[in-house]
């Protein structure tokens, strides 16, 4: 495979150009982005200090001070807007995100599709942030919950949905009534780039049909880890929505603890699906090979561990590994291609060493090769499956590359033990016809992760459900149903509207 000679940096150029990006933003800077589809330079950006950082999160904070006086559903016009200018630049975004992620085609359209939707969610929130009413004890009282802005928010976001997660955040926070102050991953600063020039026209719209809001509402931040613990170590950021490796989680859950600040973290994961005897094997096998080979195995939902039934295992398997051996691998942006390049030449290096240390526990690898594309600093490869004798070794850790490692299995409480021993708990899946075999998988004894399903993999969740992990992918939940509490504090209000005071629990305090 030899991918032509393209031009990716004036695409780029031209892309930014159309998202309204100031060019000068992205030339003549000292952090360089490559593109992981040839490996070369498509960028140069300026970088901000730790004082510039500080600047910001000071100005953030002062426009929290006044975005938080603006109705919600108000609130929630500047994100329709922002939905709007998502909606009319999708192509655009989307071939950007392909070009600076290396996703195919269609899944960097998907991305974009995921924040539009997360926008038409948050508008709607915007008029939901109910709080209860609840029962009082004592008589001529009313009790309630209210929710109210918390600050400004700090996001941490890594390179494989370099803007999604961003949305999943602000789009919440900033319905919820603060304001926003983003560092998006050093390797995908550019989509960053043209999602706050995206923003700031939403802003500008918003502004000229009436609305008040303040600059600063949402502000980015491109540098590398000074930057990033500007936001952690701030008295002025209240949470942190943290998205990257447990290590990364590792850096930063303490040291906001230690401030007491909040964390929302979504970190590593190594999500396994079960293929039990019922199961529909055509549709598993579609299932399969999307959660495991999409995004290059790039996404932290990517399904990683496989555990197959012994009666169905010979009719799967080499069903699976046929799929692997002629996938199309190559140029994202080409149409029929299936699997675009890694990130980097590091992520090849660990998963090669993957792939090493699971031959030694005794694994049978297909695939893992390096595809040759003409670039030394491309780096495109086959999809790994790795019949595995036990769960071991690499099997335990999660490797953000194309590995999936199979297991057969012969018996279902075993196999649920099995997929629970591991320390990550973000996705899971179970493919069975069995009513007993999936709800048992979903009830409190069943898969341990933050998602389970039933006949769909374990990647690609849809914005309207919480999104997040237990144990090591760091306990946080993003996006849908009622996450957004966490960009809020709550009040509880007991209001006396009588004349006399009783105190609760039948104190009495005569004076
Ligand atoms: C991630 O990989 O960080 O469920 C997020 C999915 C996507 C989000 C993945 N909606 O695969």
């Amino acid at each position: 495979m030899t991918i032509a000679v393209l031009d990716l940096a004036t695409e780029t150029a031209k892309l930014l150009a159309d998202l309204s990006v100031d060019a000068n933003r992205y030339t003549g800077g000292t952090l360089s982005v490559t593109s992981p589809i040839t490996g070369k330079e498509i960028g140069k950006l300026k970088e901000h200090s730790v004082t510039d950082a500080k600047a910001a999160i000071d100005a953030a904070h002062a426009a929290f001070l006044e975005w938080r006086g603006v109705p919600a559903p108000k609130r929630g016009e500047l994100i329709r807007l922002l939905g709007e200018e998502l909606r009319a630049s999708k192509v655009a975004l989307g071939r950007l995100v392909s070009i600076e992620v290396g996703k195919i085609t269609s899944e960097g359209l998907g991305e974009v599709q995921e924040m539009i939707d997360i926008c038409d969610f948050a508008v709607g929130l915007s008029r939901q942030l109910y709080g209860l009413t609840i029962a009082t004890e004592r008589s001529e009282h009313r009790m309630m919950e209210s929710w109210h802005p918390l600050g400004a928010i700090g996001i941490i976001s890594a390179f494989n949905f370099p803007v999604a997660v961003w949305s999943w955040n602000a789009a919440l926070a900033i319905v919820c009534g603060n304001s926003t102050v983003w560092k998006p991953s050093e390797k995908t600063p550019l989509t960053a780039l043209a999602v706050q020039a995206l923003f700031e026209k939403a802003l500008k719209r918003f502004v000229a049909e009436g609305g008040k809001a303040p600059a600063n509402l949402s502000t980015l931040l491109i540098g590398g880890r000074e930057v990033g613990e500007v936001l952690v170590d701030h008295p002025k950021i209240p949470l942190v929505s943290a998205t990257g490796s447990t290590a990364m989680g590792r850096a930063v859950g303490p040291r906001l603890s230690q401030r007491f600040a909040r964390a929302i973290l979504e970190l590593g994961g190594n999500n396994a699906a079960i293929v039990c005897p019922t199961a529909d094997l055509d549709l598993t096998l579609r299932g399969v090979a999307f959660a495991a080979m999409g995004t290059a195995g790039q996404r932290c939902t990517t399904l990683r561990r496989l555990f197959v039934h012994e009666s169905v295992y010979d009719q799967l398997v080499p069903r699976l590994k046929k799929a692997y051996g002629s996938v199309t691998i190559g140029n994202p942006l080409d149409t029929g291609t299936l699997v675009g390049p890694l990130i980097d030449g590091q992520a090849f290096g660990k998963m090669q060493t993957a792939l090493d240390q699971a031959k030694a526990a005794g694994g049978a690898v297909v695939g893992g090769e390096r595809v040759e594309n003409g670039s030394a600093e491309a780096f495109y490869v086959r999809p790994a499956l790795v019949e595995m004798p036990e769960q071991t070794g690499p099997v335990e850790q999660e490797t953000f590359a194309p590995i999936l490692y199979v297991i057969k299995y012969s018996d279902f409480d075993a196999v649920l033990e099995l997929h629970n021993a591991v320390p990550q708990g973000l996705s899971s899946s179970i493919f069975t016809n069995n009513m007993r075999e999936a709800e048992t998988f979903l009830s409190s004894r069943g898969s341990d992760c933050g998602i389970a399903n039933v006949n769909i993999g374990p990647s690609g969740a849809e914005i309207g459900g919480a999104f997040g992990g237990e144990k090591e992918t760091g306990g946080g939940r993003e996006s849908g149903s009622d996450a957004w509490k966490a960009y809020m504090r709550r009040s509880t209000n007991t209001v006396n509207y009588g004349k006399t005071l009783p105190l609760a629990q039948g104190v009495k305090f005569d004076v």
